[in-house]
């Protein structure tokens, strides 16, 4: 049995009770397959494969917090801190009930080869907790922000290990965050990104994720020659990446006619109207049921549906597995062209195999979505250097850093005779600067 192989093997028995984190190392692994095999007993010698898919330490702690009545509860909160091989750990905190260690591996994991690909020195992690911030008031969250805080500022820092935004993580809850960091620690540090401007946040990164997800599929469907202006669109989710993918793709000329969340969908054929979306979810933190009592002509539909939609690009930006064989199905047969994943892991393994066996062109997210995490190393340095830059220089580094990712995958797939596998081809690329620096730094 070949190395990589024996790898899977290994990952699926002994954690066969994380199947999202055994779908994301399968996927990498596999995509690596030909790079490991050109040095396979050197590799194998140096347990390479079994040091790049254990995470270099894993922290679950107890997160008391007060609600609005004087009750105490506890959640679970997690880092975990994957690989720094390249720059100090970086990646975001997610909040969300659905939280478990094998996402924030699957999460962790990912972010290692996305950072890689920002040509930037971060290296990976991720975090979270199962808290669920729905419905929550304001005291709740920044009582639940600061507990976790309590505990988490013992393993990051500035040069360590410098956590963001998620799903349910956001400016508000990071505010919070950074508050306690600061009080604990004396020290005013660029430990998290996606601050506040007034206290060293950056310009663009609210936007970051969105417009960088579009810089990409715009460049992508360019060398593909496809002009994205006049397209349709299909968006699901309605939150930071969903919202911002958005608007630049409206300002690029497109038209996006749904978007979504975990009640339900919409869909605006006339387009969907942004006011109206960043007032129900940004302003009032509401549920899409609102958005028809701005756009009577819209329908909005209880459970799944968005990718039901006859359109040409789909841009999944909730959540993983949400785009499954049987929505991949359903968008080829209405002629879909290009998918662009917003979300981390958004389309299932069989989704994915079937829409690239149908010529779908698919941007995978650890290339897609690492706008987010580029502007955030952006904002690492701004804070080093103490200074702000302006929006147009932020968004200017963003878009040549999006055109640049696009470029390595599609190259590194040409190279290994992948074709248009931008899947493997994101690997392949986010994995070799990886697989250089573990090499250089010896065996640790
Ligand atoms: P938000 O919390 O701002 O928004 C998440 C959106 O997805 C909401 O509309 C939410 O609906 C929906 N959603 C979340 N979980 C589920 C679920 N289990 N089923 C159905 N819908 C769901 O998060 P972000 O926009 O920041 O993140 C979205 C995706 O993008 C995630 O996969 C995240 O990892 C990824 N990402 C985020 C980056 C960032 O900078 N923020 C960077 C790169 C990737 P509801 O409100 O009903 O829960
Ligand atoms: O998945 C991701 O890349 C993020 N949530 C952003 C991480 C970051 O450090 O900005």
């Amino acid at each position: 049995m070949s190395y990589v192989d024996e790898t899977i093997q290994m990952l699926k028995e002994k954690y066969s009770a994380q199947p999202e984190f055994i779908q994301a190392t399968t996927e990498v692994l596999e995509s690596i397959r030909p790079v490991i095999e050109a040095k396979e007993d050197e590799y194998k010698r140096d347990a390479l494969l079994e040091r790049l898919v254990e995470p270099d330490r894993q922290i679950i702690f107890r997160v008391p917090w007060i609600d609005r009545n004087g009750n105490a509860h506890v959640n679970t909160g997690y880092r975990v801190q994957f690989n720094n091989s390249i720059g100090p750990y970086k990646g975001g905190l997610r909040l969300h009930p659905s939280v478990n260690i094998s996402i924030i591996k699957f999460l962790g994991f990912e972010q290692i080869f996305k950072n890689s690909l920002t040509g930037l020195p971060i290296g990976g992690a991720k975090g979270g907790s199962d808290f669920d911030p729905k419905g929550k008031t304001d005291r709740e969250i920044m009582s639940f922000c600061k507990n976790f805080m309590l505990e988490l500022y013992k393993y990051i820092g500035a040069d360590t290990d410098v956590p963001a935004g998620d799903i349910g993580t956001g400016a508000r809850e990071i505010g919070y965050m950074f508050g306690a960091y600061k009080r604990i620690r004396r020290t005013h540090e660029g430990v998290l990104t996606g601050k506040g401007l007034a206290y060293g946040g950056s310009l663009a990164r609210t936007e970051a994720t969105g417009y960088g997800l579009l810089y990409l599929t715009q460049e992508m469907l360019k060398c593909n020659g496809i002009d994205i202006s006049g397209k349709t669109v299909l968006v699901s989710g309605s939150g930071n990446v969903a919202i911002y993918a958005i608007e630049k793709a409206q300002q690029l000329g497109a038209k996006v006619v749904t978007c979504s969340d975990s009640n339900g969908w919409v869909y605006d054929p006339d387009g969907i109207d942004l006011a109206a979306l960043k007032e129900i979810k940004e302003v009032n933190r509401q549920r899409l049921t609102e958005y028809k009592k701005y756009r009577p002509d819209s329908e909005y539909h209880e459970g799944r549906g968005v990718w039901s939609v006859k359109a040409d690009i789909a841009l999944p930006c909730a959540t993983q597995n949400e785009l499954r064989i049987e929505d991949a199905k359903a968008l080829v047969a209405n002629g879909i062209t290009a998918v662009a994943e917003g979300a981390n892991m958004p389309t299932t393994a069989e989704a994915v195999k079937y829409l690239q066996s149908n010529g779908v062109l698919l941007a995978p997210a650890k290339a897609a979505n690492a706008g987010g995490v580029a502007t955030s190393a952006l904002e690492m340095s701004q804070n080093s250097e103490r200074l702000n830059w302006t929006f147009e220089k932020v968004d200017s580094k963003l878009k040549d850093i999006m055109v640049s990712i696009f470029h390595n995958m599609s190259d590194a797939a040409e190279k290994y005779g992948m074709g248009k596998n931008y899947v493997a081809g994101a690997n392949i690329a986010g994995f070799e600067k990886v697989l250089d620096a573990m090499v250089e730094q010896g065996i640790c």
